[in-house]
């Protein structure tokens, strides 16, 4: 399939070990700077109480919309590269401590399942803080699965 340029597309951005302020800004420059990927827009950073495993440092998170005329699969290879690029260390316990980390949240309105790739990110609709930071970005924004608004979900308690 060849990219839409008009599908948005949108990274969620999230750090809790070293500087995460200068991580997370070079993780945003480092986007900026590639070749396939524009940055539309993106939040400012917020800090948030861990997700998944209680016990380690809060976070600093973030949402940036991007253009790129890269497929999922490279998009998820080029953000990986630069996980690693700013000291992310493979093979961390799984939700736990990062320097960071870089998911794809949704693109345009596809729907993906694979073992490499899940997109809506399967944790979208649970949290929150990333909820919040997509809502502010585009308020009218849908779930492609559901087909219901993502404001829907923040509404919802049981989806914290
Ligand atoms: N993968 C599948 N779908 C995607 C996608 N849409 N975007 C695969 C990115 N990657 C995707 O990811 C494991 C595998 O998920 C990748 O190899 C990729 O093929 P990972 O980043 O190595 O591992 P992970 O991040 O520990 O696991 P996971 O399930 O992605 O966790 P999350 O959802 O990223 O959670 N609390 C706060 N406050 N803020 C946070 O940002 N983040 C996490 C990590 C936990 N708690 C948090 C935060
Ligand atoms: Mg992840």
């Amino acid at each position: 399939m060849t990219v839409d340029l008009a599908e948005r597309v949108f990274i969620g951005l999230g750090g809790n070990l070293g500087d995460r302020r200068a991580t997370l800004e070079s993780a945003l420059r480092w986007m900026a700077d590639h070749p396939c990927i524009d940055v539309v827009q993106s939040t400012p950073l917020v800090e948030t109480e861990p997700w998944g495993v209680a016990d380690q440092p809060r976070f600093l998170n973030a949402v940036a919309e991007i253009r790129t005329n890269l497929e999922p699969g490279p998009l998820l290879v080029a953000l990986q590269s630069a996980e690693r690029l700013l000291g992310r260390t493979p093979n961390g316990l799984r939700w736990g401590p990062r320097t960071i980390d870089l998911d794809i949240l949704l693109f345009g309105t596809r729907i993906i399942e694979t073992d490499a790739l899940v997109v809506p990110h399967p944790c979208l609709v649970g949290r929150a803080f990333v909820l919040e930071a997509l809502l502010s970005l585009d308020s009218e924004l849908i779930h492609p699965v559901s087909g219901m608004p993502l404001a829907t979900y923040l509404k919802d308690p049981l989806t914290r």
